[in-house]
């Protein structure tokens, strides 16, 4: 596999005005006829004309009308070139595919008996020959032929412009779409499919038609994403002054997915775990998952469709962009306090541990060899975190102002990442040349705090430090430009001023964004009448790993009385984790754990706060994951750590079993109808804490209350929530409710993933045997991939002390699995090896065993370039 380079890229060297695409569909082949009206690029480095094509029959090429002979062009496995074209031609080109054959999901494939189309990053080159790349933008017209009574639906991007009848009961359509657009964008969709519908009254007057399809016994379960998708198109108006553009809206449900949606225009198509939801089926957490998704696609019409990526380099541009408007989406019409912690919770434990690990990249990487193995959790959620923290130095009306720049200057655009921080720089006439560091260096910076205070002068002394590990090819790192948003505590609680020594005024927030451009610096508060507790990084305004001294005394401290919710709920996890690294030091040595009495007396106070929101006190007493104390340590200790995370949570749960107790009773409302929002969400996520923890006691009476709360309940989440705790009960009850939930659940694709998951993060020391057995039921099957994710995915990445068992057996299972997988959704496979990112993490045996596995994989003859990429990646 060849390494493609952002140094080595170049414009094309022909343009796509138009392109009218034909499909004639059929079961087993489709023919695809493809008339493209191109053109010489003037800026163009004037080769061949040079179009991608994989996996494709190629049945004809004309040229301008004449048919071209076998000896005017050059055809291999991934090209078609075609020397000396004129400055302006028209291209005929016929291909056949053969969707029920293709099992990566990527072109055009089948799911059940829906065809549809995946075509980011490189898919489109699976349907026909074209310049598969996205600076190539063109007006697409879609031509679709096909059985009626088999696929009566038949959608593409764009506006619907004609349809009719044709001869032996087959139909036609018309699509038009007048946005030039990549074909990474290009859309089909074709089935027997149920519609809800729906319309939007843009901003500007306009009325636009929403359509939701999906299976038609999913017909129940669309409201909840068509209210999504209006919040959406609503609030990208009101908070980023963007319209929606076209006649009609559609999103596709489909079972069969390798992402968990795609924009493509005007036709978004989703993993039908991401769209689907009622509150019979799906969770509090697959309800706001939805909201988001829903969001984020719709924004993608704008950061991402009428303005897209010069070259996948500049993948972020649209992703880190999209996923931060879709968090401060949520975060409006949330709770925005929650909504910061889940985020920073899962950029810590996912982002953090790439960039320690072997595929650490920058958020614009220089070089990949599979693009698909780049949708990572840096490109995304860090690149979300650059462009909130731009936001942070320009302020909210900067912001604006530069991002309506932005899509001024590029509507109908290919650009990058350059091209975004310069209309915000434009717009708030400054200089981020520094700032743009945090796109070109990979790796988490570390900033290292100290402070002194100065009791006779009252001046308080900071001193920031900052360094960056080496990252794989980048073993020096240049200073960050770091927004650090800090205040200062008295002993009270009450906020210090922060005046600086060289200001004349004072400053007039309890808050200020310090910027941290050096190797370090000192900042000095004059006015400070006493010692204070010094607060940073509040809202966790940058995406650093913070390394402050503190003791357990001051942490209690800001857990109790920081004004910032995220900086009070941080010091609850460093609480948190710094008694449980002493406490795995302690069983590391064989001595007696003890708890530290200002770890449960903290967590009693959190308990007993009545004006507190139930949704942060149910994240306040919810411990690091092990995965995240994992990363934690020198050398992961998987025995250790499971051993002390149980020993917290039982002893906490003993301790505290009678506020654990009231509090469940006062949120468990089995009377009161569910209901999505906000404050429901909370209280049923604070009540299934208390739960975990009153289970935890070993108390049979709590599992006779898991039991009945399953029973009486009319959501998904208490039911689940009651699940997962029984799951790590051995016995008959257990075994019980599993069986009769799947037996309530078969038909529904959505519960049957869930079922296949609480079994998968069973603590129990059967739970691999088990997975083995899972995968001969008829609810898995190894070509879908959510039941890939469900089942091993999770067992994997989330039973960090089951996967790691010291005889190897969660590595071996793996590595079978990659192994089958790599032959059937080669994306699918490479994603499951994420799994052995932390593998040098671990004891010397772990080391060594996960080493043979990885090893074994890279051995392997005819490797995807996905899953050849990643290994050897870990390998280097
Ligand atoms: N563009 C791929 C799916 C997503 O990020 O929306
Ligand atoms: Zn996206």
């Amino acid at each position: 596999p060849k390494t493609i380079r952002l140094a080595d890229y170049t414009v094309p060297s022909y343009l796509v005005d138009n392109v009218d695409l034909h499909f004639d569909l059929d079961a087993s082949t489709t023919r695809v006829t493809s008339i493209l009206n191109m053109r010489r690029n003037p800026k163009g480095p004037g080769e061949d004309c040079v179009l991608n094509g994989e996996h494709l029959e190629l049945i004809s090429i004309k040229l301008d009308g004449r048919t071209l002979t076998a000896a005017e062009f050059q055809r291999s496995n991934t090209q078609l070139v075609l020397p000396q074209l004129p400055e302006k031609f028209q291209l005929e080109i016929v291909t056949e595919i053969y969707p029920d054959q293709n099992m990566a999901l990527e072109g055009l494939y089948h799911s059940g008996a829906l065809v549809c189309t995946q075509c980011e990053a490189e898919g489109f080159r699976r349907i026909t020959y074209y310049p598969d790349r996205p600076d190539v933008m063109a007006v697409f017209t879609v031509t679709i032929t096909a059985d009626k009574q088999k696929w009566p639906i038949l959608l593409s991007n764009g506006n619907l412009q004609e349809q009719g009848e044709s001869e032996d009961g087959r139909h036609w359509v018309r699509w038009h779409d007048p946005h030039p657009k990549p074909c990474y964008l290009f859309a089909l969709v074709a089935g027997d499919l149920y519609m809800q519908q729906d319309s939007f009254t843009t901003l500007s007057g306009r009325d636009v038609t929403l359509q939701i399809y999906v299976d038609k016994e999913n017909h129940d379960k669309c409201d909840h994403a068509l209210v999504s998708l209006k919040q959406s198109m609503r609030w990208d108006e009101e908070t980023y002054g963007r319209e929606y553009d076209l006649d009609v809206f559609m999103i596709v449900a489909v079972n069969d997915f390798n992402m968990g949606a795609m924009e493509n225009k005007g036709l978004n198509i989703f993993n039908a775990a991401c769209v689907l939801a009622s509150p019979k089926t799906a969770t509090d957490n697959d309800f706001y998952t939805i909201q988001s998704i829903v969001g984020h696609e719709y924004f993608h019409n704008w950061s991402g469709n009428r303005v897209t990526c010069r070259d996948w380099f500049q993948l972020s541009l649209k992703e880190g962009f999209t996923v931060m408007r879709d968090q401060s989406f949520s975060a409006d019409l949330n709770s925005a306090a929650v909504q910061r912690i889940d985020d920073v919770d899962q950029l810590r434990s996912l982002q953090f541990a790439e960039d320690a690990g072997p595929m650490a990249h920058p958020v614009r990487p220089d070089s990949y060899i599979e693009i698909s193995n780049f949708y990572t959790v840096t490109i995304y959620e860090k690149g979300a975190e650059v462009v909130r923290m731009i936001k942070t130095l320009v302020g909210k009306k900067g912001f604006r102002k530069g991002t309506d720049l932005y899509f001024d200057r590029h509507d109908g655009q290919a650009v990058t990442t350059d091209d975004f921080v310069k209309a915000i720089e434009d717009a708030n006439r400054i200089d981020l040349t520094q700032f743009k560091r945090w796109y070109t260096q990979a790796g988490t910076p570390v900033i290292t705090a100290t402070h002194q205070y100065d009791a006779t002068k009252k001046i308080l002394t900071l001193t920031l430090q900052q360094s960056c590990p080496a990252t794989p090819g980048q073993t020096e790192k240049q200073p960050f430009l770091i927004p650090v948003a800090m205040g200062l505590l008295d002993a009270a609680g009450n906020s210090l001023p922060l005046q600086l020594i060289d200001e004349a005024e004072p400053y007039d927030n309890d808050t200020r964004v310090l910027e941290l451009s050096e190797a370090e610096q000192t900042f000095r508060f004059i006015g400070v009448d006493q010692k204070p507790v010094v607060s940073l990084l509040r809202g966790f305004s940058a995406p650093v790993k913070l390394q402050i001294e503190r003791d357990n005394e001051e942490l209690a401290f800001l857990m109790a009385n920081e004004k910032d919710s995220f900086n009070r709920w941080d010091a609850g996890q460093s609480l948190f984790i710094q008694v449980m690294l002493s406490l795995i030091n302690d069983y590391q040595q064989d001595k007696t754990l003890q708890l530290p009495e200002i770890l449960s007396k903290q967590c009693a106070a959190v308990l007993e706060d009545k004006t507190a929101d139930p949704a942060l006190v149910a994240r306040m007493l919810t411990l690091p994951s092990e995965n995240y104390l994992a990363a934690q340590m020198k050398v992961a200790d998987v025995d250790a750590i499971h051993h002390v995370r149980k020993f917290v949570k039982d002893t906490l749960a003993i301790q505290l079993k009678a506020q654990f107790d009231t509090l469940y009773q006062q949120h468990n409302l089995p009377n009161v109808p569910y209901q999505f929002n906000s404050e429901h969400m909370g209280r049923r996520s604070l009540k299934n804490v208390c739960l975990g923890y009153l289970m935890a006691t070993g108390d049979p009476m709590q599992t006779q209350r898991c039991l009945k709360q399953m029973k009486q309940a009319d959501n998904m989440t208490d039911t689940l929530s009651g699940l997962r705790l029984m799951v790590d009960q051995p016995g008959t009850e257990r075994e019980h409710a599993l069986r009769a939930f799947y037996e309530q659940w078969q038909h529904d694709r959505q519960v049957v993933d869930k079922w296949l998951t609480v079994q998968a993060l069973s603590s129990l020391p059967d739970t691999l045997i088990r997975i083995k057995g899972l995968m001969k039921h008829p609810a898995f099957s190894i070509k879908n991939p959510n039941n890939v994710r469900a089942l091993i995915g999770q067992f994997c990445r989330n039973n960090p002390a089951l996967f790691h068992a010291k005889d190897g057996s969660g590595y071996r299972f793996l590595t079978e699995q990659i192994l089958l997988l790599d032959k059937i959704n080669p994306q699918v496979a490479s994603r499951q090896l994420g799994a052995f990112n932390s593998w040098r993490r671990y004891d010397v045996k772990r080391q060594e065993m996960m080493r043979d596995a990885l090893q074994n994989i890279a051995q392997q003859q005819d490797l995807s370039s996905d899953v050849y990429e990643i290994v050897n990646k870990y390998l280097a």
